[in-house]
């Protein structure tokens, strides 16, 4: 392979490098170059590093005729870049070295680079990982998405609301991609359809441009690399020069205007669907193109039509990309004259489909005149498509319903396989959801439990247990995590333990020097760091572990000498801006720190900080330095969760319910070593159903009474009884998400962890635990699921 023919990078070759983009590529004398001239240099040369190998995967690929992977996904929430690359290709010593001799610091340098965010949450994350493994696995494949021009909303507090604005991540160039103006095809809307000589003509009324991006996607050791192919959005006709004649100067650029729109921004939900015309525009933008895209390349290679499910294997990353099936019968139809039924097979036997939450407003579903008006070919074939589902199967679930198509429906019937993200999710997914259509395809549903990339999420962001481990074990757990397991021959070694802490200390110092560089606020590092980091959603329950934290402050100033553990309680997310309950609980997080942290009785025992703008980059600080995962969803509402992994095997306890991975994660570290409390799934459907439960659980609680009093007496908004009445009255009326009746026992199970802490080897000992019994979790072994189970590929080297 490639990686080794290459002349290996030294210090000296890489430094000459960066010089000569400095000089050749930015334009600047080296004595007057800023910031970014630097990083834009450093990233030129390093991108160069990744050519090699990735053409000569493309040659291996249409060599040896291998299948491909084509990921399709609305979001890739990548973070930053140069960090991935440097330690994928093993040259990060060699890029400090370089920088250094440039006078540079590679990590400012680093810090300067803006994330990629393409992403909201878990479901872009998850693609973003997904696309390293399959690098590092050596899978052909490409993952197909949008150029958003920005990227997820910058989250600001104002008075401790969120506000937000627009993030702008190619204001400044990104060096990472390859434009590709060569590869563009056209993508149509609108009009109507006509039958001529038996077939049908889709006449569209509005076209616009998909343009392609390609940024190398580069595995372990440089060994591989695959393409992330991102579509931009651009006019057919650049300019509309009649109207510019006529002086219509707003009217000439029109067609940019509406071209331009489609990738613009993306859509700041994460598990609400928006019912938006421009949503569905997006969808089948980015969709059309890749189908396109794919056939073409099949095509080129001498394939016959009927061979593709041999080739290619669709990946539809939720139902954000469903209408890959009707637009593949589509084109296999009108384009290559198959016959309907052996359209549908063929793409049926390409295609895939992973589910990634059960919550029903997230299930996407258009009003049947607007899908109509916008994909009127496409109406007709999913009409198609359903009547030979009902007609074959016998099933009453139709695709088009009540004057909506449902997207989940139509992406179980167009797919061979359909996933849940984690064991408990996809037995929920069989028995809720797609309960009827599990009943009519018994064999489509499996499972594959998600995974993280280790390379970013241990390897990179955590130096120091790096270290450790290497010292301690061996590197063989940098291609095969499940070696994390020889870790528990050293648990209660005295001198590995305090190693342990030294690494957890490293980086709580680390990030303690980051907040007070940031936002000028102090930590104390010898506190219990307690981390929440994920979106802000009522399921999640940010509520619940900020109605703790009053709780626990009530009692240490009702005892203040007791033998209290001190804690920090950090949190990090955004809400979607459309979300009002959501904000409202950022609003109390914001005003209870501000009360909390100004009180003199218990300022040295209880902390709470609430960095704004989280996101990738900032969870690569925080990850490290956590000594506590709240991973507390309601039972059955959160399908895997990914942070939960992330904290675990950087060495941070689960405080956790019985709910997506964590039943696995609970599994894999050992019961003992996992903090659970909780409701299950079936108790919490059980308690639904129980009329009052939630004012009866309240109200027998003390504790959880007398808090809800403070807030309903404005103890932390300045007196204002009525500004969390949405948060009140919810759980006091409705709580669908059970926290009134979850909070005692987890307020109990804090009080334990509380004193866990306090016995320095046990709990040294379970946080270690927790990083060795997390090998199972890497996106590696993910992949490898897919590959054999879904897609029929793999590792080809
Ligand atoms: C998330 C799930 O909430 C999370 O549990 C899971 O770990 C992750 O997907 C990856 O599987 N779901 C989403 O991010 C999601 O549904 N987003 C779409 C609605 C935008």
């Amino acid at each position: 392979m490639t990686a080794q023919n290459q002349t290996p990078v030294t210090a000296e070759s890489l430094q000459s490098e960066i010089t000569r983009h400095l000089k050749l590529s930015l334009g600047k004398d080296p004595k007057h170059a800023s910031l970014y001239d630097w990083r834009m240099s450093l990233s030129l040369a390093l991108r160069d590093q990744v050519v090699e190998p990735w053409f000569a995967s493309t040659r291996q690929t249409y060599e040896g005729k291998h299948k491909r992977v084509y990921y399709l996904s609305m979001e890739f929430l990548i973070g930053r870049l140069i960090e991935d690359v440097t330690i994928n290709l093993d040259v990060e010593g060699v890029a400090v070295e370089a920088m250094s001799a440039l006078g540079q610091d590679y990590y400012t340098v680093v810090a300067n680079e803006p994330d990629a965010a393409l992403g909201n949450g878990g479901l872009g994350r998850l693609a973003a990982c997904f696309m390293d493994s399959l690098a590092t696995l050596a899978i052909p494949a490409y993952g197909y998405g949008i150029r958003y021009e920005h990227g997820l909303f910058e989250q600001h507090f104002e008075n401790g609301q969120q506000t937000e604005t627009a993030e702008g991540w190619l204001a400044q160039r990104h060096v990472w991609e390859f434009e590709r103006p060569e590869v563009a095809y056209n993508i149509h809307f609108g009009g109507y359809v006509s039958d001529e000589g038996g077939k049908a003509h889709w006449h569209p009324a509005e076209t616009v441009l998909a343009s392609a991006y390609d940024t190398p996607v580069v595995g372990w050791k440089g060994k591989w690399a695959n393409t992330l192919r991102l579509w931009a959005a651009k006019p057919v006709k650049l300019f509309d020069l009649d109207s510019f004649n006529r002086g219509d100067y707003v009217g000439a650029n029109a067609p940019e205007r509406l071209a331009r729109t489609i990738s613009r921004v993306l859509y700041p939900d994460d598990t609400t669907q928006d019912g938006k015309e421009l949503r569905l525009k997006q969808e089948y933008f980015f969709t059309s193109a890749s189908i396109k895209d794919l056939l073409r390349r099949f095509l080129s290679e001498g394939n016959k039509i009927e061979d593709l499910p041999n080739h290619v294997a669709i990946q539809l990353n939720d139902t954000h990309p469903a209408i890959a099936g009707p637009e593949l019968v589509r084109l296999l139809i009108d384009k290559h004259d198959l016959s309907e039924e052996a359209a549908i097979d063929t793409a049926r036997q390409c295609l895939a489909y992973t589910n990634h939450t059960l919550l029903p407003e997230a299930l996407e579903s258009w009003p049947e005149d607007l899908f109509a008006r916008i994909l009127p070919r496409h109406h007709r074939i999913i009409q198609m498509i359903q009547e030979r589902h009902l007609q074959q199967t016998g099933s009453h679930v139709r695709i088009i319903e009540h004057g909506n198509v449902k997207m989940g429906e139509l992406a179980f019937v167009m797919a061979h396989h359909v996933n849940g993200v984690s064991a408990l999710h996809s037995e929920l997914v069989k028995e809720t959801v797609f309960s009827d259509l599990h009943a009519a395809y018994p064999d489509r549903i499996l499972n594959q439990t998600n995974g993280i990339t280790p390379r970013r999420w241990l390897y990179s962001c955590n130096p120091a247990l790096r270290g450790l481990i290497n010292d301690t074990i061996g590197t063989a757990w940098h291609t095969d995590l499940e070696q994390l397991q020889d870790l528990n021959a050293h648990l209660d070694d005295a001198s590995f333990q305090q190693a342990f802490r030294a690494a957890k200390a490293t980086n709580k110092d680390r990030m303690a020097k980051w907040l007070k560089d940031r936002n000028g606020i102090t930590l104390d590092t010898s506190a219990m760091f307690d981390i929440q980091i994920k979106r802000i959603h009522e399921y999640k329950r940010q509520h619940m572990n900020i109605l703790e934290t009053i709780a626990l402050w009530n009692e240490i100033r009702d005892n203040p000498t007791a033998n209290w553990t001190p804690r920090v309680k950090i949190f990090g997310g955004k809400a979607a801006p459309g979300y009002a309950l959501a904000k409202s609980i950022i609003h109390l997080i914001n005003d209870v720190a501000a009360t909390i942290n100004n009180d003199p009785v218990t300022k040295d025992l209880l902390q709470v900080v609430y960095p704004e703008n989280y996101n990738v980059s900032m969870a690569e600080i925080l990850i490290p330095a956590s000594d506590l995962s709240e991973q507390i969803s309601t039972a059955g509402k959160e399908a895997s969760g990914t942070g939960n992994m992330k904290l675990s095997l950087n060495g941070s306890p689960t405080i956790g319910t019985l709910d997506g991975a964590n039943v696995e994660i609970r599994e894999h570290v050992g019961a003992e070593n996992f903090f659970l409390f909780g409701l299950t799934a079936q108790e919490a459907d059980a308690k639904r159903g129980e009329h009052g439960y939630s004012r009866r659980a309240i109200e027998s609680s003390p504790v959880l009474s007398r808090v809800l009093g403070q807030i309903a007496a404005g103890v932390f908004s300045a007196g204002d009884r009525y500004r969390y009445s949405d948060i009140l009255h919810n759980l006091y009326e409705h709580d669908y998400f059970l926290l009134s009746c979850d909070f005692d026992e987890y307020f109990a199970k804090q009080r334990e962890v509380d004193a866990v802490y306090q016995d320095v080897p046990r709990w040294t000992r379970m946080a270690a635990a927790n990083t060795a019994g997390m090998g199972w979790f890497s996106s590696d072994r993910t992949i490898r699921g897919y590959a054999k189970d879904i897609w029929g590929t793999a590792s080809v080297i």
